[in-house]
C-alpha cells in the first residue's frame, strides 16, 4: 500500500463519507504531498497528517430571530476553528441554505493551507449558517446576524479568530456582525474583516480576490510562458463579489470578458460584458441577470434548466482563459472536456473548490495551466491581513499602495507554488505544488509548538 493510501486509510476512520467535499479536499492534498511525506519520515513520526485532519473544535449553535412578520426562525451558526499553526484563526463566513458541517469543514481545511501559502501570520477557520440572505429585507438580515452575533461573539477575538466574508456574506452583514460584537463586548477593534471603510475597512477588500486571481493568472502564464491574457477572450462564472472584480481587473488589463453566471442561468455577451451594469444590477439592487437583457438585447441569456444535465453552459462558451468563481464542483468532467475541447489554454479558480477532482484531473493531464483555488484566490485573506494591520495601527492606506502589496503577494504565492512544483519533480503542476507549500510549512510548525 503506498503511502498516499495509508494516511487516506486514517483519515477514513475520521468517519468522513467519499462523497463528502471534505473527503475531496483531503484526497487532493494526501496525494500532492505523498512525495514530502515519503523523502522525509519525521512528518508521519510525528502524526502530523492525522493531527492536522481533525479541526481544533467546531462550534455549532442555534441561532434564533423574528421575520418581519414577526414569526420566529430557527437555524444553525457554526464556526470550525481548524488550525491556529501559523496565527489566529482566519476565515470566512458562509449564509447559504446549502451550508452544513462537511461544507466548513472543507472551506477551512483549504483555508489552512491557503492562509500559510500567504507567508502571512494566520491560522484556518470557517463558518456561517443555513440562513438565506437571499429574498430577506435590510432589517431581517440585521436581525440575524445580530442573533448569530450573540453566540459568536464568545469564540472570537482579534487575536483569536478574525472572520470575514464569503458567500452571502458582505459589506451589509460584516457591518450588522460588527455593530453587535461592539454591544455586546463594549469594544471597538477589529474582530471582523471586510469592513465598510467608514468604520476600520481596508480599500480594496472588496476587489482582493477578484483582482488576485487575476494577478496571479498574469504571473502564471508568464512563468509558463503562454501569451497574457490582454486582447483574448475569458469566461468567468458566478457573478458575487469574486466574478464581478476579477471580470473588472480584467476588462482593466484589456481581456475580453464575455460571460457571468448566477444559480438561475448564464449571460454570454460576445461583445465583452458591460461590468458597470453588472454591478449595478448584482451588487446594488441584487437582482436577476436577465435584467442586463433590457440594455442589451443582443445579448444571451441560457436558463440553467435548458442546459444538458452533468454540465453548464458558461464552460461551452470558447475561451483562452477561464475563471470558476460561483462555488464548490461547478466546473465538472463535461465542462472540462468542452474547454479543452474549445481551446482553453489557462483555468483559474475564484471560487474555492470550483473543478471537481475529475475535471482537476483533466486539466493536469492535458498540460492546461491551472491555477487551484488555495494557491489563486488568496487575494481575499491577503486584504483583510492588511485591514488586521491597519486597524491594530489605526493607520489607513490609499487603494494604490494596497492594490501595489496585492499584486506583490499574488506574484510572490505564484512563483513560491511553481518552484515547490519544480523541487519535487511535477514541474508546471500548480495543485502539487500548493498542496506541498502549503502543507509543508504548517506542519513544520505544528512540530516546532509539540503537541
Ligand atoms: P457571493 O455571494 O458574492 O456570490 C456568489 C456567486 O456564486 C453568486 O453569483 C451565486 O449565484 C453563485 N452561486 C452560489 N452558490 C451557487 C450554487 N450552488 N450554484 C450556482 N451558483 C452559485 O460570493 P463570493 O463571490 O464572495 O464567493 C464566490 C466564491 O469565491 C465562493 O466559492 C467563495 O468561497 C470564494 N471566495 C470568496 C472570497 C471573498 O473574499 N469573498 C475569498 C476567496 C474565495 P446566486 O446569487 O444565484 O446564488
Ligand atoms: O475563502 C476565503 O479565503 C475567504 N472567504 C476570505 C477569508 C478572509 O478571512 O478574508
Amino acid at each position: 500500500m503506498s503511502i498516499a493510501e495509508m494516511e487516506i486509510k486514517k483519515f477514513e476512520k475520521t468517519g468522513c463519507a467519499e462523497n463528502d467535499v471534505f473527503y475531496q479536499a483531503m484526497e487532493e492534498v494526501i496525494y500532492s504531498i505523498a512525495p514530502l511525506l515519503e523523502s522525509d519520515v519525521k512528518y508521519t513520526k510525528n502524526a502530523v497528517l492525522e493531527r492536522l485532519i481533525v479541526p481544533d473544535r467546531i462550534i455549532k449553535f442555534k441561532v434564533t430571530w423574528f421575520d418581519d412578520n414577526q414569526n420566529i426562525k430557527v437555524n444553525t451558526g457554526y464556526r470550525v476553528q481548524f488550525n491556529n499553526a501559523l496565527g489566529p484563526y482566519k476565515g470566512g463566513l458562509r449564509f447559504h441554505p446549502s451550508v452544513n458541517e462537511g461544507i466548513l469543514k472543507f472551506l477551512g481545511f483549504e483555508q489552512i493551507l491557503k492562509n500559510s501559502l500567504t507567508g502571512l501570520a494566520l491560522g484556518g477557520a470557517k463558518g456561517g449558517s443555513d440562513f438565506d440572505p437571499k429574498g430577506k429585507s435590510d432589517f431581517e438580515v440585521m436581525k440575524f446576524c445580530s442573533a448569530f452575533m450573540t453566540e459568536l461573539h464568545k469564540y472570537i477575538g482579534p487575536r483569536i479568530d478574525i472572520p470575514a466574508g464569503d458567500i452571502g456574506v458582505g459589506a451589509r452583514e460584516i457591518g450588522f456582525l460588527f455593530g453587535e460584537y461592539k454591544k455586546i463586548t463594549s469594544s471597538y477593534e477589529g474582530v471582523l474583516t471586510g469592513k465598510p471603510f467608514m468604520f476600520g475597512g481596508s480599500l480594496m477588500r472588496p476587489e482582493a480576490t477578484g483582482y488576485g486571481v487575476v494577478y496571479f493568472t498574469e504571473r502564471m502564464l508568464e512563468l509558463e510562458k503562454k501569451e497574457p491574457l490582454k486582447g483574448k477572450i475569458c469566461t468567468v462564472s458566478g457573478s458575487g463579489n469574486v466574478a464581478l472584480h476579477a471580470i473588472e481587473k480584467l476588462q482593466q488589463i484589456g481581456a475580453i470578458t464575455v460571460s457571468c453566471s448566477d444559480s438561475s442561468g448564464t449571460l454570454y455577451d460576445p461583445r465583452g460584458v458591460d461590468i458597470v451594469l453588472l454591478k449595478e444590477l448584482k451588487l446594488v439592487n441584487r437582482g436577476s441577470l436577465t435584467e442586463y437583457l433590457k440594455t442589451y438585447p443582443d445579448a444571451k441569456y441560457i436558463p440553467t434548466s435548458d442546459y444538458p444535465e452533468g454540465g453548464h453552459a458558461v464552460w461551452n462558451i470558447p475561451c483562452y482563459a477561464a475563471f470558476p468563481c460561483a462555488t464548490q464542483n461547478e466546473l465538472t468532467e463535461i465542462d472540462a472536456q468542452n474547454l479543452i475541447k474549445n481551446g482553453c489554454v489557462s483555468v483559474s479558480e475564484g471560487a474555492n473548490m470550483p473543478s471537481t477532482a475529475q475535471a482537476t484531473n483533466l486539466f493536469l493531464y492535458n498540460k492546461i495551466c491551472f491555477a487551484p483555488a488555495k494557491a489563486a484566490n488568496a487575494g481575499g485573506v491577503v486584504v483583510s491581513s492588511f485591514e488586521m494591520s491597519q486597524n491594530a495601527a489605526m493607520a489607513r492606506w490609499t487603494f494604490e499602495e494596497v492594490d501595489e502589496k496585492l499584486k506583490i503577494t499574488m506574484q510572490q504565492i505564484c512563483t513560491r507554488v511553481a518552484l515547490t512544483a519544480k523541487d519535487y519533480g511535477v514541474e508546471g503542476n500548480y495543485v502539487d505544488g500548493a498542496n506541498i507549500a502549503g502543507f509543508k510549512k504548517v506542519a513544520d510548525a505544528m512540530m516546532a509548538e509539540g503537541i
